[in-house]
């Protein structure tokens, strides 16, 4: 009796199993790719890399990448699993200003008169001519 009762939940199991990669191989269909550019205000490459880190953390992030010298991380991410508020807000959680970049946007005042503080939470030793 014991072994029946074992093989009904072993089967059920399994079908909720499969019902799971089934779910996920759907979910991979559905993904909806999509691509936003931020600026921010980064400064060197400490921060450029704790911008990336942040953003690829983020669940549906295909990936990131930040140019120093435009400032502006282009993120490749999936529509379904996160938003561009949410992306931007990951930036900003890090210690670094960042609003939707539409190529036509001012840059902030991240320039050459910047100082060093900001540059958020980021190591400032190679924060190359910020002051
Ligand atoms: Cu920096």
């Amino acid at each position: 009796m014991k072994s029946i009762k074992f093989l009904v939940v072993a089967f059920t199991f399994g079908l909720f199993l499969s019902n799971v990669v089934n779910a996920q191989v759907a979910n991979n269909n559905q993904k909806e790719l999509a691509e936003v550019k931020i600026l921010t205000s980064a400064k060197c490459g400490d921060c450029k890399s704790k911008i990336e880190t942040a953003l690829t953390k983020q669940s549906g992030v295909e990936s990131a990448s930040l140019d120093l010298t435009s400032k502006v991380v282009t993120v490749k991410y999936d529509k379904n699993k996160t938003s561009e508020s949410v992306l931007t807000s990951a930036v900003k959680d890090s210690g670094y200003t960042a609003e939707i970049f539409n190529g036509t946007t001012k840059k902030s005042d991240c320039g050459d008169g910047a100082k060093k503080s900001d540059c958020g939470t980021a190591k400032k030793s190679d924060c190359g001519g910020a002051k």
